[in-house]
């Protein structure tokens, strides 16, 4: 993978409401009403504001994504995305993969230049982290090849574990 790519991507382990980014990504539901786990917490510091937003997209369909103000959160805007719940089946990777993709797209459609992810579909949607790592980086380095405005994509996950599952992946794409 070109060094120019894999520069503008950093892995963190940490809680996501805390970055300061133009952008956090939420994984959300397709209700996009809120739920637990990352999204829980993120309406939880954004304030009741990013519920009432929310409420006005009418829901999000899985693998796509939508884009509303981030009020308390230190980042601008939050990207909401609905990643799938896991069946082991070939669609399951398509529409992962579809979450970065179009939320990265959103992100460049605003001119927003640093974006966080958590790791979509990895907690209550079942997802495996090591599988959902590769699809979140490889997805990733794609849509950074052909797009200059985007400087910088942080990776932030709440184990040391997981984090440790993305470090090892970035490192093997960096030597080879
Ligand atoms: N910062 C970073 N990562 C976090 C944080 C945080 N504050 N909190 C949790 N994680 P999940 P999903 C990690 O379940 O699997 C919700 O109810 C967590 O450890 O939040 O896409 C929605 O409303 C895991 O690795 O999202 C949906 O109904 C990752 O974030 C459903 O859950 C994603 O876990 C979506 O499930």
């Amino acid at each position: 993978m070109e060094k120019k790519v894999i520069d503008r991507i950093e892995i963190r382990q940490g809680d996501i409401t805390r970055l300061d980014s133009d952008a956090i990504v939420n994984a959300a539901n397709n209700s996009l009403l809120g739920g637990g786990g990352v999204d829980g917490a993120i309406h939880k510091a954004a304030g009741p504001e990013l519920l009432e937003e929310c409420k006005t997209r009418g829901g999000c369909p899985t693998g796509e994504a939508a884009i509303t103000m981030g009020y308390n959160l230190p980042a601008q805007y939050v990207i909401h995305t609905v990643g799938p719940v896991y069946k082991g089946k070939p669609e399951d990777s398509k529409q992962l993969s579809l979450c970065y993709l179009n939320s990265l797209q959103i992100a460049a459609d605003h001119g927003i230049s640093s974006i966080a992810f958590p790791a979509v579909s990895c907690g209550a949607y079942g997802y495996p982290i090591d599988e959902a790592c590769k699809i979140a980086i490889d997805s990733t380095c794609d849509f950074l090849k052909n797009n200059q405005l985007i400087k910088k994509v942080i990776f932030v996950l709440f184990s040391e574990k997981a984090c440790d599952v993305y470090k090892d992946y970035l490192a093997t794409l960096t030597a080879s």
